[in-house]
């Protein structure tokens, strides 16, 4: 078994651990990141597509926006639909933001160039099977590539390995807490040119559906399905037809094209609790899962990686451990902010089956509520948004070398 020392080791290659790794080799801390998979099934991997405005702060100051600058979708609102009715949230004049849709992958994408371009160490086909000792000085992981098995002691551990990775299982008395939905979404992805200019979250009688999109020509669509649904029952024409019968609305059509890509994401809500044990850190979906309707996933793995970025920054470069300290707590506040927004934008827009009469009722009183009332509106499009990158954030470029 080889084996090798490095000041921070992380497990993942996804959002929060590249961006992590990022922050770390700016700063000039040597670290390497272990991915499990291969690099053209990360770069592959079609997921979320809305970035905060804190979350296209961040790219640019690790120096990774240009694509996104010049290819990004900026967008200043959002349309709700209620049973045909259309409403358009403007960010513009409510809460002065803007979020920018561009696909988790190609953030990926961006990310990897940049990192193989610098020779930071990033290796593909790493899977890390053990972690120990994470309450020394020197933690220690093992994983094995297509070389053999390797050790690495690492000053720091952070397990930005999803939510099957092996990270939340290494830390003791972890308090989990579950939610489950009833239904899952449907995820088209199709050559065909947005028949509109922002997402569209459509509540009808026959269930959600969104509106989204990657690019002027492809077009991202989901459907709210029960849980229980199997993806064979539906052909694609199916599939247009349910997404024109939701997304109706006076002189709208949706525009059809060839669909390249079919997937069921099941809705769930997780946190797990605490997020440090000794020298190890979980970031990002490894921690905690959103469902995806306030569009928080991503950002929230990226919101982390900063965190824990600062943090380990000034352990290492600054000898000062209070910001890390912090890190659990800070984390785990904002957590419960975003799952609070997810599980409200959840409920307002799904049809819930199981639902009596009364709390249908209820479901639309809150939809009459972000319809007509300016201050419900505003408080959607404040937590849609996000704040922009703080102080304390922009403040680490100072230990860039
Ligand atoms: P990721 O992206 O899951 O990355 C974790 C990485 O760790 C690797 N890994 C290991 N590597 C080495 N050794 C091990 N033992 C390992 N175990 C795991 C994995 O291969 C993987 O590459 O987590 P991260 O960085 O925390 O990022 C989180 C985001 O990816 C996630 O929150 C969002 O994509 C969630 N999400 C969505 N969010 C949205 O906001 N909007 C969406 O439309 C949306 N769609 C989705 C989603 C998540 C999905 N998953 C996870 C099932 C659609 C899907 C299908
Ligand atoms: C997407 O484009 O994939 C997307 C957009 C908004 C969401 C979720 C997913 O809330």
């Amino acid at each position: 078994m080889s084996q090798y020392d490095t000041q921070v080791a992380i497990i993942g290659a996804g959002p929060a651990g590249l961006i992590l790794g990022h922050l770390l080799s700016l700063a000039g801390i040597d670290n390497v990141i272990l991915e499990s998979r291969t690099r053209d099934y990360v770069e592959a991997r079609v997921r979320a597509g809305v970035l905060e405005q804190a979350s296209v702060g961040l790219l640019d100051l690790v120096g990774v926006a240009d694509r996104l600058k010049t290819e990004g979708l900026v967008h200043e609102g959002i349309y709700l639909q209620f049973n045909q009715q259309r409403h358009h949230i403007s960010f513009g004049e409510l809460v002065e933001g803007a979020v920018t849709i561009y696909g988790q992958q190609e953030v990926l994408k961006d990310l990897i160039g940049d990192r193989v371009r610098h020779e930071w160490p990033l290796i593909f086909g790493a899977e890390v099977q053990v972690i120990e000792d994470v309450g020394s000085a020197k933690p220690t992981l093992r994983y094995r590539d297509k070389d053999g098995d390797h050790e690495v002691t690492a000053s720091f551990i952070a397990a930005c390995d999803g939510t099957h990775g092996i990270g939340r299982s290494s830390i003791p008395s972890m308090r989990t807490y579950n939610h489950d939905y009833p239904y899952s979404w449907l995820g088209i992805l199709a050559d065909a040119a947005p028949a509109t200019d922002e997402l569209i979250y459509a509540y009808s009688d026959r269930g959600f559906a969104l509106y989204s999109m990657r690019s002027p020509s492809i077009s991202r669509l989901y459907l709210q399905v029960p849980s229980t649904e199997d993806l064979t029952h539906w052909s694609h024409s199916q599939i247009w037809e349910e997404l024109s019968l939701r997304l109706a609305s006076t002189g709208f059509e949706v525009t059809t094209g060839e669909i390249t890509e079919v997937g069921l994401t099941p809705m769930r809500s997780v946190v797990s609790t605490p997020m440090r044990h000794g020298h190890l850190f979980l970031a990002g979906d490894s921690a905690h899962v959103v469902p995806p309707t306030g569009a928080k996933g991503l950002n929230l793995a990226l919101q982390d990686a900063l965190d824990l970025g600062v943090g380990i920054i000034h352990a290492i470069k600054g000898r000062d451990y209070e910001d890390l300290d912090g890190y659990s707590d800070r984390c785990i506040a904002r957590v419960w902010q975003i799952q609070r927004f997810s599980n409200f934008m959840t409920s307002l827009m799904h049809l819930n089956y199981s639902a009596d009469e009364y709390q249908r009722q209820l479901q639309r009183a809150d939809q009459r509520g972000v319809s007509i009332s300016r201050a419900e509106a505003t408080s959607l499009a404040e937590r849609y948004v996000g704040r922009p990158l703080d102080d304390r954030a922009r403040s680490i470029s100072k230990w860039f070398v």
